[in-house]
Order: C-alpha cells, then sequence, then structure tokens
C-alpha cells in the first residue's frame, strides 16, 4: 500500500472508533519509515470526521469518549518517534486548557511536539481557572502561555485569563499563544492573545520564532 493510502485508512479506521486497527495501522505505519506528524495529521483528520458525525448526529457523547481514548493510545505509541531536536536553550512554555473546557487531545500533541522539540513544558491540564494560570506564570515565569478551548462558551475565558495576567502586572511578562477550534486571527487579537495557531505545527513555528527574538 501506498504512503497516502495507508494514511487514510488510518483517518478512516479512527473515524470508524476502531480501537485495535487504529493500534495495528499506528504501529505499521511507524515501522514502515512514515514520519510520525504525517500520522499525527491523518489523525487529527480522523477526529475532524468524528466531529462531523457528532454534529449530524450520528455518533452521541459515547463515540467521542472512545475516539478520545484512542486517541491518546495512538499518542503514546507516536511520542517516541516525534522528530528530537536540539533547543540551545530550554525555554518554558505553560500550558492549559481553559476553566469550562475539558478537550485536551488537541493540547496534548501541542505538548508532545514542543517536548520532543526541546522544551520545558508544564501541563496544567484541563478546565484551569484563571487564577492558576497566573499563580504559574508569576512562579515559573515561561517564556509562553499556551491556552486552549473547544467550546464556543469557554473561548472568552481565554480574554479572562489575559485579564487575568494584566491585573497582576504579568501580561507584558510573557507572550500569549492561543488554539482551538472556534478561534481564528481575528478572535485571538480580540481577546488581547499575542498569537494564534491554527493547529500543533504552527504553534512549534510561532514558539520557535518568540524564543528566539527574546
Ligand atoms: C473528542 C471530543 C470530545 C471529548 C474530549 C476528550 C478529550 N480528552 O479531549 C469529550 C467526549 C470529553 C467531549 C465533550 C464535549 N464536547 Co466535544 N468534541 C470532541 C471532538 C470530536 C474532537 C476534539 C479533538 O480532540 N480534536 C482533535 C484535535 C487534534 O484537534 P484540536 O483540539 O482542534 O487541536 C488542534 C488545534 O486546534 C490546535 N490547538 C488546540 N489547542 C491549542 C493550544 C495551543 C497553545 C496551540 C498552539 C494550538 C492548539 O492544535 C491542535 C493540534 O493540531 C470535537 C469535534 C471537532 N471537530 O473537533 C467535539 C466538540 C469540540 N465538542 C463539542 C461539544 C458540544 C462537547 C460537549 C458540550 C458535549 C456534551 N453535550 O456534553 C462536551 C463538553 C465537555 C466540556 N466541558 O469540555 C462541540 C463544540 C461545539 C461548540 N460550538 O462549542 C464539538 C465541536 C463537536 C460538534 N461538532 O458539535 N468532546
Amino acid at each position: 500500500m501506498k504512503e497516502d493510502e495507508i494514511l487514510q485508512k488510518l483517518t478512516n479506521t479512527l473515524a470508524d472508533i476502531d480501537l485495535e486497527g487504529t493500534r495495528k495501522i499506528c504501529k505499521e505505519a511507524l515501522s514502515g519509515g512514515i514520519s510520525s506528524i504525517k500520522i499525527v495529521k491523518a489523525l487529527s483528520e480522523g477526529m475532524s470526521v468524528i466531529g462531523e458525525k457528532f454534529e449530524a448526529k450520528e455518533y452521541f457523547l459515547s463515540e467521542l469518549i472512545m475516539a478520545g481514548e484512542i486517541m491518546r493510545e495512538a499518542q503514546e505509541i507516536i511520542e517516541p518517534y516525534l522528530e528530537e531536536e536540539q533547543v540551545k536553550r530550554r525555554s518554558k512554555i505553560v500550558i492549559g486548557t481553559v476553566e469550562g473546557d475539558l478537550h485536551d487531545i488537541g493540547k496534548n500533541i501541542v505538548i508532545s511536539l514542543l517536548s520532543s522539540s526541546g522544551f520545558d513544558v508544564t501541563d496544567l491540564g484541563v478546565n484551569v481557572p484563571k487564577e492558576r494560570f497566573v499563580k504559574t506564570v508569576s512562579e515559573i515565569k515561561p517564556d509562553v502561555l499556551g491556552l486552549s478551548a473547544l467550546l464556543r462558551a469557554t473561548v472568552p475565558e481565554m480574554g479572562e485569563v489575559i485579564q487575568a495576567l494584566k491585573d497582576a502586572g504579568l501580561r507584558r511578562a510573557v507572550k500569549v499563544v492561543v488554539g482551538g477550534l472556534p478561534l481564528n486571527e481575528e478572535y485571538a487579537e480580540k481577546l488581547g492573545a499575542d498569537y494564534y495557531a491554527e493547529d500543533a505545527w504552527k504553534g512549534l513555528e510561532i514558539i520557535r520564532k518568540v524564543v528566539d527574538t527574546d
């Protein structure tokens, strides 16, 4: 099978919520020399199909939960293969999903990519209150704070976190990168963020630039 066909099969297998199949194709693709980044992209496409099916009421919450579990397992298989790179200075990144939001698959991909690229990442998890972001920024003094939100209803919370940083006198000390499905460049600017990343790879590119020009 050609590389494209394997990747398409992986997307479809995840979209069918097939745990065994996804695990198997991931391993085969990796041992066949397909790049880990392409594999993660194929899996992300599978998650988008699942989202569409959920919207069309073809899938329900139980399928979303299963998909989350499959994605977590797949990430564990792929993580050791994510390309290791040397970063001169171990720049610090703090990242979390904002309060009210439990989605963390995308955030975890960002973390895998950053960690395997040599960044020192502190993961605050999901449903993180703004006070915790502020406390961590003041203690760890990261170069970048990454915020994630997947629900339209929780995106405004990103603005609340940024305002809380301002109130604590910490806004200038850290660059804020936001990501998540309901966002775009314009919305991110309105929230007061420095950068918007549509995916993990864009996030890595932005963060590399930010720490380079520090
Ligand atoms: C899996 C999933 C779940 C799982 C989450 C499991 C987990 N551990 O994360 C569970 C079952 C828990 C869940 C619950 C709910 N979900 Co849900 N979920 C999804 C689903 C299918 C996939 C999300 C995903 O993982 N995508 C794959 C990853 C790789 O993509 P990503 O998250 O976008 O991340 C990438 C980029 O956005 C970016 N990125 C993201 N964050 C960040 C941060 C930084 C710093 C950077 C640089 C980049 C970055 O990089 C990532 C990688 O490239 C989406 C549908 C979809 N199309 O996305 C719905 C979706 C997000 N969910 C939705 C809904 C409605 C819900 C529920 C309210 C359902 C319910 N009735 O209870 C609850 C809410 C729970 C809560 N309080 O958060 C809606 C949101 C609609 C809206 N307008 O707000 C969606 C869009 C489904 C739909 N089409 O209706 N969900």
